[in-house]
């Protein structure tokens, strides 16, 4: 159902009142979830939103991050902004077409709206396809004269510089390990097959000005911090004045890069100076036939070493990420990766079943061989197995990732890796043993209880086997003290 635009009657006198949400997923949830309590970082998504607001509009805001909080039943509000991801589609259309049956104006964005458009745009009135910081604010004086309209595409000349900074007060601090959480940079210059950032917003990279990110530092007061950037070296010169301009900050910073980092000794060394004590990387795999297939070749296997021992050469751990599932995969890869992984001294490997992502490279090829098993986005998390593999059944990959997470978080491979680890012996020990607990605890964790009502209901492709439930995600923390060496 898309009303028209004239369905919703201006505010009339007071000022608006919009409600911004956070679907839950099974992991990241306030009830039920692995934790009690949360232990992740704060997100930017809500916050930057909030920040967005049009002051003129007199907007009264209501913030709920589903992760660690309830949706009330009902809220008194003039509008609804969902945020969605992959994963927690289903959610968000759910709770979009409640508020919508109680006569609540709803908007959808977020990386799978922008994705797949056409999936979204029947759940809610209004859709937000790609960035924000130019739309959300249009979006909304469009709906303060009553004259929404149904979708709202990201402006071509998007410019990141002088834009407010997050309002990171808004979500309750003491519910996350940390609010230090900063972004300078979206998008990446790479086009790997698999990866959603080039298929949602293409290969523009967008950047903040550095000194625009330092003041945002600087006034938060942070001194240990997040850069939830996917690729914060995609452009060198870029990352080279971001890192001169961190250095007089003294903090100390994690966030996420390639690894063509180990091999520039000039970024990295400026990396080290700026604070930076840990790295999230995509390996993805050790074979150099799926890197190429993955578009993914400057990834070398033979290399993955070399990158540990400079890493930590700076005193940098590293958080390496493998997939399991991609074509060249047989079942003697869930081992060999793993024993890879502990040989290799990675402080902390993860492991995650490749995952289609909608009108990424992958999902079309798959879709075009008549691969992709299910549409059931909830499945669409790292954790399920969703599309046919080549040469391994779904229950050899499902079961074998499992056994990667095991293997790689045994006594005995933990003590193997623990010594060689840069990071402080408290933290080392407690992410490893956190990491541990994961490997040994999820499959009892992960369920999706508040959809067990609609469980035949997922839409399966015909002839498709059942997904299997889940083994192992890529887990996010293991305990506070440990959590800030993990990344996103
Ligand atoms: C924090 C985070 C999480 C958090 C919270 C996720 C959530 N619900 O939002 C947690 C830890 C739960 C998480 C989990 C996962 N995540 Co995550 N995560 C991130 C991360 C690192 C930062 C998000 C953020 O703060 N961004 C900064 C804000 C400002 O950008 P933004 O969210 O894109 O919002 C902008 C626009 O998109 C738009 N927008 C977004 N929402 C809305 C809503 C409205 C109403 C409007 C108007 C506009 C709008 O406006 C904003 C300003 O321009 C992003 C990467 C990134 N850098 O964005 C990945 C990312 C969102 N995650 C991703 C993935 C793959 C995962 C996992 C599968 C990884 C894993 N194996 O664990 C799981 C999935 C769990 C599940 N249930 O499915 C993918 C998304 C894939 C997809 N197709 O949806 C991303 C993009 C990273 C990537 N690899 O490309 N993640
Ligand atoms: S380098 Fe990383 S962020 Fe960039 S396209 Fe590849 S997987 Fe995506």
């Amino acid at each position: 159902m898309i009303r028209n635009e004239t369905e919703f009657p201006p505010a009339g006198g007071r000022g608006l009142r919009v409600a911004l949400i956070s679907p839950k997923g099974p992991l990241y949830r306030h009830r039920g979830g692995i934790f009690r309590r949360s232990l992740r970082y704060q997100p930017l998504t809500l916050t930057t939103l909030a920040a967005l607001v049009p002051r003129e509009l007199d907007v009264e805001l209501t913030l709920i991050d589903e992760g660690i909080a309830d949706v009330p039943e009902r809220l008194e509000v003039d509008l609804v902004g969902l945020t969605v991801i992959t994963g927690t589609a289903p959610r968000a259309y759910e709770l979009s077409e409640r508020f919508r049956s109680h006569g609540i104006a709803t908007v959808l964005g977020g990386p799978h709206v922008t994705l797949i458009p056409e999936d979204a745009q029947p759940h809610a009135d209004a859709i937000v396809v790609g960035y924000a910081e130019d739309t959300w604010p249009r979006l909304l004086r469009d709906f303060a004269a009553g004259a929404m309209k149904a979708r709202y595409d990201q402006s071509p000349d998007l410019d990141m510089a002088n834009r407010p900074f997050a309002r990171r007060e808004l979500l309750p601090r003491r519910r996350y390990l940390t609010n230090n959480v900063f972004e300078a940079t979206r998008g990446c210059v790479h086009n790997c097959d698999f990866c959603v950032v080039p298929a949602a917003w293409g290969r523009k990279p967008y950047q903040k000005p550095v000194e625009d990110v330092a003041e945002d530092i600087r006034r938060h007061g942070a001194r240990k911090l997040i850069f939830v950037d996917l690729n914060l070296i995609a452009d060198r010169d870029y990352a080279r004045r971001l890192f001169l301009e961190l250095i007089p900050l003294r903090v100390q910073w994690y966030g996420l890069a390639t690894v063509l980092l180990a091999d520039d000794a000039e970024l990295l060394e400026l990396a080290a100076k700026s604070g930076c004590r840990g790295l999230l990387m995509g390996l993805e795999s050790i074979s150099p036939e799926n890197l190429r297939a993955s578009r993914k070749g400057f990834n070398s296997p033979d290399h993955f070493v070399r990158v540990v021992e400079r890493l930590h050469a700076h005193g940098i751990a590293l958080q390496g990420c493998f997939v399991f599932g991609l074509d060249g995969d047989g079942p003697d890869v869930f081992r060999k990766t793993a024993q890879f992984a502990v040989d290799a001294k990675i402080d902390l490997p993860r492991f995650a079943i490749v995952t289609p992502f909608p009108n990424t490279g992958l999902y079309k090829r798959l879709l075009s061989e008549g691969r992709i098993l299910t549409h059931d986005w909830e499945l669409y998390d790292g954790q399920h197995v969703v599309f046919q593999p080549r040469r391994l059944s779904v229950q050899e990959l499902q079961g074998g990732t499992e056994a990667a997470w095991k293997h790689a978080y045994s006594m005995r491979s933990i003590a193997g890796r623990l010594r060689h680890s840069p990071a402080p012996w408290g933290v080392r020990l407690a992410t490893n043993l956190g990491y541990r607990f994961y490997a040994h605890h999820l499959s009892r964790f992960y369920n999706c209880d508040w959809i067990i009502g609609r469980a035949g209901q997922r839409p399966m492709e015909p002839g498709a086997p059942a997904p299997v439930a889940l083994t192992v995600s890529g887990a996010e923390f293991s305990n506070r003290k440990a959590s800030v060496a993990n990344l996103p």
